[in-house]
């Protein structure tokens, strides 16, 4: 039995939505999965030919209507982003950025103009954007953030540093957050404006197959335009952060479930003490516990998902979802690798990779301890941030 069939996930999705995640994941066998290895080992992506591709296939920004954005439900998104994590997180990560980050920021608090300037063509993958919030001493705590805008005649001056953003390098705009004197307002950024950098982080363990950068800004003027109208206090990036976070409820599951379908086929091939490894009860009760907590995450994904569609999706609802799934993708990578044994720890399979990329997971889109503590504070009334 495959270890999705056991809760009949598949019965909760609709003919389209199924189409979508097949779409997805056919394009990630014969044109991801070849050369993950490749781009984890070597820690670089072709970020520019993917987001074209990712354009094609129509998954960036899909979840917006207008402005070339396909307007799909978010469960078809959510599949989406489970197909390419089962893929790699890293390439999630360029989708995610991209589609719920900073097409979302511009679709949601854009002017017009802005709106029908960038949102075409990065919905294309003619162009590619990021997302500028965490700076080197403000991960958890951005309402900290240093980076300043100040008015100078009618334009304005950026200041300040972002660090760990993905995508920052390969970026035709970034959506840059700072302090004004009327509070947290966003930016955008072109790419070769005089004084903005962006450059890459390197030596990572975890989310090779990704663009991870700084972004510096030194005395940036942009004009009026630049200014995102719709968006003023902390509550504009963190809306944001509620459409990311909500893609990897679903991505994250994709990446247990890929280990586990490795682990299955693994522990059912290799022989030890003259049988197969899948024969052990210690193994089969490994498997059983991961395809409970793989269920019941999938569960939690599209019952969160068909909330997001009615509307009534709570950023508490988002933070549990992230939390648990990621937490529990986790557990089954590492618990996988144990059952992969030595040939566990190589490329060879893809378990060690989803292990360590979902360390990066747990920790961006607000660490785990973050959403533990968003729903303390739902659950006893109290805020234990500080
Ligand atoms: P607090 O006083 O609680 O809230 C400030 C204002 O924001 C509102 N708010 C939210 N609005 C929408 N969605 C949410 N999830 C919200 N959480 C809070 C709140 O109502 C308030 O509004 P208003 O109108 O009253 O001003 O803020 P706080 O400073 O106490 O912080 C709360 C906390 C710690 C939960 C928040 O700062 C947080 O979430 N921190 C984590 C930061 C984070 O997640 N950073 C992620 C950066 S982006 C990234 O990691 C991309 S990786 C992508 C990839 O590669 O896939
Ligand atoms: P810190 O906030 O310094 O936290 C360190 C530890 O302290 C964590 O365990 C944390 O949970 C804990 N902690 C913090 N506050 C509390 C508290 N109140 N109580 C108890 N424990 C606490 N950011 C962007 O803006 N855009 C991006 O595109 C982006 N991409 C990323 C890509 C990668 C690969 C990575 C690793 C990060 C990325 N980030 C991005 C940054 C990410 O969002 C931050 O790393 C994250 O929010 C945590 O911030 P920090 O690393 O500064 O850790």
């Amino acid at each position: 039995m495959h270890p999705t069939t056991l809760f009949a996930v598949d019965g909760l999705l609709t003919e389209e939505e199924r189409e979508i995640r097949s779409a997805v994941r056919r394009v990630c066998d014969r044109e991801l999965r070849p050369n993950l290895t490749t781009w984890f080992e070597e820690g670089q992506i072709p970020a520019r030919e993917l987001a074209r591709r990712f354009g094609e296939l129509g998954v960036l920004g899909m979840h917006l209507e207008g402005y070339g954005c396909a307007g799909l439900g978010a469960v078809s998104y959510g599949l989406a982003c489970l197909e390419l994590e089962a893929a790699d997180s890293g390439l999630r990560s360029l989708v995610s950025v991209q589609g719920s980050l900073a097409m979302y920021a511009i679709w949601r608090y854009g002017s017009e103009e802005q709106k029908n300037e960038w949102l075409p063509a990065m919905a294309a993958g003619e162009r590619i954007g990021c997302f500028g919030l965490t700076e080197p001493d403000f991960g958890s705590d951005p309402a900290g953030m240093r980076t300043s805008a100040k008015r100078e005649g009618g334009d304005w001056v950026l200041n300040g540093t972002k660090m760990w953003i993905t995508n920052g390098s390969v970026s035709d705009v970034a959506v840059v957050w700072a302090q004004t004197e009327e509070g947290i307002r966003g930016f955008l950024v072109p790419a070769g404006t005089p004084g903005f950098t962006a450059t890459d982080l390197k030596h990572k363990v975890s989310l090779r197959a990704s663009v991870t950068s700084e972004l510096v800004l030194d005395s940036v003027r942009l004009s009026q335009e630049a200014v995102l109208p719709g968006a003023l206090g902390l509550s504009g990036p963190l809306r944001c952060l509620n459409e990311a976070r909500f893609g990897i409820v679903f991505g994250a599951m994709g990446a247990a479930l890929d280990c586990l379908e490795t682990a299955i086929a693994y522990a059912g091939e290799r022989e030890v003490f003259g049988r197969p490894l899948a024969s052990f009860q210690l193994t089969q009760d490994k498997l059983a516990d991961m395809a409970l907590e793989l269920g019941k995450g999938l569960l939690l994904a599209v019952h969160l998902g068909r909330l997001k569609e009615a509307g009534t999706i709570t950023p508490e609802q988002v933070s549990a979802g992230k939390l648990n799934n990621v937490r529990e993708a986790l557990e089954i990578a590492r618990t996988c690798r144990t059952i992969l044994g030595a040939s566990g720890i190589t490329l060879e399979y893809p378990v060690i990779r989803h292990a360590v990329n979902l360390e990066s997971v747990l920790t961006y889109e607000g660490t785990s301890e973050i959403h533990a503590l968003v729903l303390g504070k739902a659950l006893t009334g109290h805020a234990a941030f500080t």
